[in-house]
């Protein structure tokens, strides 16, 4: 939430800033001072401009061209820099300079995203969230780009163009916008039975985050990491947030996309500018070469995850974002991630998602940034510093010396030239390959049942509910039964109990079989669309990990609480409360009728941070009434702060109050659930601390269901 007496006083601070640095005169491009950027150069004092105006020509010829094309998937998308320590050297494994000296300090910038939406588009729609870091290490730049589900949506990078079409919005009358609630989507998906394990983990709360600080984050792919005896063990990554998973309703997501589309992005950088650093883990999941076959799936499919109850996750180090960018489009913008920087210690896989992401990523910044010299953009420069012979191009940066720019050379001193492995050069893994030249899919990626199942299993009954709701929302938006019914009959393959749910609320029958082959593209040669038949293995019975249940309960730190006030509030209830929640970490802000100040019953003014009018309970974590008679009859006169309590009370947040706080609840449908074990009338602090950090109390669930609002 704004904070305009803070935010004046920085503005003063920025100015003095300014105001000490030598060069703060106004000029062109060039270095010619200006004294006049608010009117144009006229032929009269009521003349037409003049061609001559150099002046405005510049101005708006690069207003004309501020931006650049937005990313084709993940335009939505923000960052912040920050720092990754090793907590213990793992050198059996990689010889990395990262992953093996504890002393270091390595600098990141990570930039979350959304997936299908335009740059302008809610951070709260229903959708994979992109979780991509750049590490600049002192052996070069590398580039974890991965997402916050641990698996991908097909098998093949040859997919990609055709998921993410189906994905963004429908060509003819571009609608809709970062949704994937709609038939092209669902067309695609319900004939492509790979994608349904990431499918149902986009109908999880997984795809609605409560904030970035409080995702998973996942490498996806099986990469390698490398020892310096040569020796390869397959590892997946993992970032684990210290604040737990968590995740906000569907019709809290719906509400916040309207109330402020920016929840995610304001949320990440109030976090930083006020001290609240995001901190995450890495933890690596390790299989040896040797085990390659072991497992009921393979290692190279990213449609599938190793469950962490068959190979822990092994902490290994922790990354805390600690610095909000400078200036928006130079660096979120402007970050060019590429799955293909790489250093000396890790190394790809056969994944052939991966391996097409390989060539894609450069592919895209070279039109997307113009050239190929964006590594020379000040976010995109490694620390380590590079030296070679591609020269030219568009944008080149530095001034390049010297008459060779060529290997071998010897006009050039033999410059730059090469380094011995020992001397840390990048050396591929030596990996024998005996293959025959085929366009086909492994038979071992042929299991597209099994995990999505496994996922469903693990879940929780709230979550479980939540994903049958998910799965009728977006299937109720498609137009075409049969879309509906293919799914449907999908949905029964991974869960029958669920696919019957989501057909009644589309009023349809899960149908006994379907007529297409599922995977063959209609008139499509068989031989080469081979239809997979769906098979399904059960490894593992339950794999608790995948749960946000199971997550972290233990903070309520950064967690917002709304604080309902009038002129004549309690002093004393609001300071033994407010004490305690700051003293967790806790955010207090007062919502009163009006902007400005409000008077409490101890004559002291206190700074309201909303009025009413422009907020909404969603934009909350809990709600605290502090009471005050005279407050409260103010409060009771405003219908809007009962809405607020009955939707807080709906979204199963925790809601305390204080002495005749209790004539507000009263208002609200709250009334009737007193003894709520998250509503508290005249309790402790510390019994509203522990209901808010448990996040939500989702046994209510059932009840709010009926709750009209
Ligand atoms: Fe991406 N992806 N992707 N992707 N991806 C891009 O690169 C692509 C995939 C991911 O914050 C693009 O610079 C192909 C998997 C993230 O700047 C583009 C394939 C995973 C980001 C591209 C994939 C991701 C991107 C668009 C299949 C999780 C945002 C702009 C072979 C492991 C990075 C850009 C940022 C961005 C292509 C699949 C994650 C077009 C072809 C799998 C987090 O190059």
């Amino acid at each position: 939430m704004e904070n305009p007496k803070k935010d004046s006083k920085k503005i003063n601070d920025l100015e003095q800033n300014y105001k000490n640095q030598e060069n703060t005169t106004l000029t062109t491009n060039q270095g010619v001072k200006i004294n006049d950027t608010n009117n144009s150069l006229k032929a009269g004092e009521r003349g037409s401009t003049l061609l001559e105006d150099f002046l405005l020509r510049e101005k708006i010829t690069s207003f004309d061209h501020e931006r650049i094309p937005e990313r084709i998937v993940h335009a939505r998308g923000s960052a912040a820099h920050g720092v990754f320590e090793l907590y213990e050297s793992i050198e059996q494994y990689s010889k990395a300079g990262i992953f093996t000296d504890v002393n270091r300090k390595t600098p990141v910038f990570v930039r979350f995203s959304t997936v299908a939406g335009s740059k302008g588009s809610t951070d709260l729609a229903r959708d994979v969230r992109g979780f991509a870091v750049k590490f600049y290490t002192e052996e070069g730049t590398w580039d974890l780009v991965g997402n916050n589900m641990p698996i991908f949506f097909i098998q093949d990078a040859m997919k990609f163009p055709d998921l993410v079409h189906s994905v963004k919005p429908e060509p003819n009358k571009e609608i809709p916008q970062a949704a994937s609630a709609h038939d092209t989507f669902y067309d695609f998906v319900s004939r492509t039975t790979e994608t349904l394990h990431n499918q149902i983990w986009l109908m999880s709360d997984r795809a609605i985050p409560r904030s970035f600080r409080m995702m998973e984050g996942f490498g996806i792919h099986t990469f390698r990491l490398i020892n310096d005896k040569g020796e390869s063990h397959f590892v997946k990554f993992h970032w684990k947030p210290k604040l737990g998973v968590h995740s906000v309703t569907w019709d809290e997501a719906v509400k916040i996309s309207g109330a402020d589309s920016d929840f995610h992005r304001r949320d990440l950088w109030d976090a930083i500018e006020a001290g609240h650093y995001p901190e995450w883990e890495l933890g690596i999941q390790i299989v040896p070469q040797e085990d390659e076959f072991k497992f009921d799936f393979d290692l190279l499919d990213p449609t599938k995850l190793i469950p962490e109850e068959m190979v822990p996750v092994k902490i290994i180090g922790k990354m805390t974002l600690n610095r909000n960018p400078e200036n928006f489009f130079a660096e979120t913008e402007q970050v060019a991630f590429l799955p293909g920087h790489i250093v000396p210690g890790i190394d790809f896989t056969n994944d052939p998602l991966l391996q097409g992401r390989l060539f894609s990523y450069r592919d895209t910044q070279l039109s997307r940034l113009g050239g190929p010299n964006f590594h020379q953009i000040p976010i995109n420069r490694p620390i380590a510093p590079a030296n070679n012979n591609q020269r030219d191009g568009m944008m080149q940066m530095d001034i390049v010396k010297g008459q060779t720019a060529y290997f071998p050379n010897s006009l050039g001193g033999g410059c730059p030239h090469l380094a011995k492995i020992a001397e840390g050069a990048f050396d591929s893994y030596e990996e024998r390959i005996d293959a025959k030249k085929i366009r086909t899919r492994s038979e071992s990626f042929n299991d597209h049942f099994s995990q999505p199942a496994l996922f469903y299993r693990s879940l929780s009954q709230y979550e479980q509910e939540h994903v049958a709701e998910a799965y009728t929302f977006e299937l109720g938006k498609c137009m075409h039964s049969e879309i509906q019914e293919r799914m449907l009959w999908l949905i029964a393959q991974i869960d029958e109990d669920l696919a019957n749910k989501v057909a009644k609320g589309l009023g349809l029958e899960v149908p006994k079989s379907i007529e297409q082959p599922i995977n063959q593209a209609i008139g499509a040669d068989a031989d080469i669309q081979k239809q997979q038949p769906p098979k399904k293995k059960i490894y593992l019975d339950k794999a608790p990990t995948l749960s946000q249940a199971n997550t972290k309960f233990d903070s309520i730190a950064t967690r917002q609480v709304a604080v309902l006030v009038a002129k004549g509030f309690s002093m004393k209830n609001f300071k033994k409360m407010t004490d305690v929640l700051e003293q967790e970490g806790a955010v207090i802000k007062l919502i009163a009728p009006h902007g400005g100040k409000v008077i409490c019953d101890e004559n002291m003014e206190h700074k309201v941070d909303a009025a009413i009018m422009t907020t909404e309970s969603v934009l909350f974590d809990a709600l605290y009434i502090p009471g005050g008679k005279k407050a409260v009859e103010s409060l009771k006169k405003e219908s809007k702060f009962i809405k607020f309590i009955n939707e807080t009370f709906k979204h199963c947040k925790a809601i305390a109050v204080d002495n005749e706080g209790e004539d507000l609840i009263n208002e609200s449908f709250v009334k009737d659930y007193k003894d709520d074990k998250a509503v508290f009338i005249n309790k402790t602090p510390e019994d509203f601390v522990k209901a808010m950090a448990k996040h939500r109390n989702w046994d209510r669930r059932t009840i709010v269901k009926n709750i009209p609002v």
